[in-house]
């Protein structure tokens, strides 16, 4: 296989689909050398089955806000790939999400999910409804709404939603109220992410979170550095930058900045519990602002229109936000303000020409894929729990991820250690997951 054959092919089919186009080119570029070295993926066509979903299934939702007037917005589900396990991955309401969006989404979702060493196939879904200003009733009307039509195409054993940007822990009850109210049966396992009182994991909330910093200490273990005392910037202030602050807090670095599409709040003496409590009120409000942090917190925080978490002098940036947030500049500032780690924990969070610049300038980066892995994996627990009608305790979810995220470090380190001693995270994330999905594929026979 030639990555850029396969890429001209897609480009030309796809005209457009640039987020869908970027997390293809990434893998791909990532596992040529290793899939050539395997005639027999060759011959079974696996990556030129692999790059398109299973299905993508897309639907009107008719919702009426708090007006009374009619609103009409298009629902999606991409089920990508099943190779390992029935379709799982997160739904996400933004104003911005296209089926390029969704189908980039799925398409790491498959070899995330591979790495988590959990049976679960790749999947996304979501809406272009905007959270943005809307009421807690409308949030509900529209939830209802959309599972009226997303409700035929999932189950347990078939393919299993969560949240994502936009689809936090109410959203996934009004989900799965109306879910249950069609299906007649109340199979928890159809979703991820539940409340903790009916079916949902504790430590779920936080998981995508701690997941990233525990993955981030095991990077800095092998590095021989230590993550106490580092100045750690945070993009975003969503349910993801909560656990993350939570956990970085806790290891004793110091979050020094967390940001919106606003602009940054620096918090030079880091985050406190009361602040980063204060960032689950800003995420219910649906105000989408992070100015709401310093108007609570004047004396700690001070506010920037306009500029991003990368403009803080930091040791580790750690972005929670969105796809394509830190750009070839920002990788460039961050450098020059003393950065010398990049743990990616959004879905593709950092651009190709900033994965590049930190790679050939002596930067730690690991990709969204295994960093932010943690979350889907507690997701998969959950999935545990409610097929044997158990629940576990806290501590027992957290020594799970913890011993998970080891487990995908270790797996990076072993697809990804270089001729020269280094580790290419980005090119182990990859081959790690791509090689279980194809193999798989290639035993389950041409289908
Ligand atoms: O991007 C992700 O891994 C998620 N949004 C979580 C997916 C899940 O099924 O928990």
């Amino acid at each position: 296989m030639k990555t850029t054959d396969i890429m001209a092919r897609l480009r030309a089919k796809y005209p457009g689909e640039n987020e869908y186009l970027q997390a293809v080119q990434e893998v791909l570029e990532s596992v040529e050398d290793v899939y050539n070295q395997h005639p027999e993926f060759e011959q079974a066509k696996i990556v030129e089955r692999m790059v398109e979903p299973d299905r993508i299934f897309t639907f009107r939702v008719t919702w009426v806000d708090d007006k009374g007037e009619v609103q009409t917005n298009t629902g999606y589900r991409v089920q990508f790939n099943s190779a390992i396990g029935p379709y799982k991955g997160g739904l996400r309401f933004h104003k911005a999400v296209t089926p390029s969006m969704l189908k980039f989404l799925g398409f790491e979702q498959t070899f995330k999910n591979a790495l988590t060493t959990l049976p679960m196939g790749g999947a996304k879904g979501g809406s272009d409804f905007d959270p943005v200003g809307k009421s807690n009733d409308e949030i509900m009307r529209f939830c209802q709404a959309f599972m009226l039509e997303l409700w035929q195409c999932i189950g347990p054993d078939q393919d299993i939603p969560a949240g994502d940007v936009g689809v936090g822990g109410r959203e996934i009850g009004y989900l799965y109220g109306m879910y249950k109210k069609l299906a007649r049966e109340y199979n928890t396992g159809v979703l991820t992410g539940k409340g903790s009182t009916w079916g949902g994991s504790i430590l779920r909330p936080e998981a995508t979170g701690f997941g990233a910093l525990y993955f981030t200490q095991n990077l800095l273990h092998k590095a021989g550095k230590d993550i106490k005392g580092c100045k750690v910037a945070i993009s975003g202030f969503g349910n993801v930058a909560w656990g993350a602050c939570i956990k970085a807090t806790e290891l004793g670095a110091k979050v020094v900045a967390i940001s919106g599409p606003d602009g940054v709040c620096e918090i030079p003496d880091g985050i406190t519990r009361e602040m980063i409590d204060y960032m689950l009120v800003m995420r219910a409000s649906n105000r989408n602002r992070v100015q709401d942090m310093s108007d609570k917190f004047p004396a700690a925080c001070k506010f920037t229109a306009g500029k991003k978490a990368w403009s803080v002098k930091c040791d580790i940036a750690l972005p929670c936000a969105f796809q394509n947030e830190l750009s070839e500049d920002d990788a460039k500032e961050l450098k020059a303000n003393g950065c010398w780690c990049c743990c990616e924990v959004s879905n593709m969070g950092c651009q190709p020409g900033a994965i590049h610049f930190f790679q050939h300038n002596g930067i730690f980066f690991a990709p969204g894929k295994a960093v932010n892995a943690g979350g889907v994996a507690t997701s998969g627990l959950e999935m545990t729990q409610n097929a044997s009608h158990i629940s576990w305790s806290g501590a027992e979810v957290d020594a799970k991820l913890h011993f998970i995220m080891d487990s995908i470090h270790e797996q990076c380190v072993k697809y990804g250690t270089q001729p020269d001693g280094t580790i290419d995270y980005v090119k182990g994330a990859n081959i790690a997951g791509f090689m279980k999905v194809a193999t798989a594929m290639l035993e389950q026979g041409t289908i």
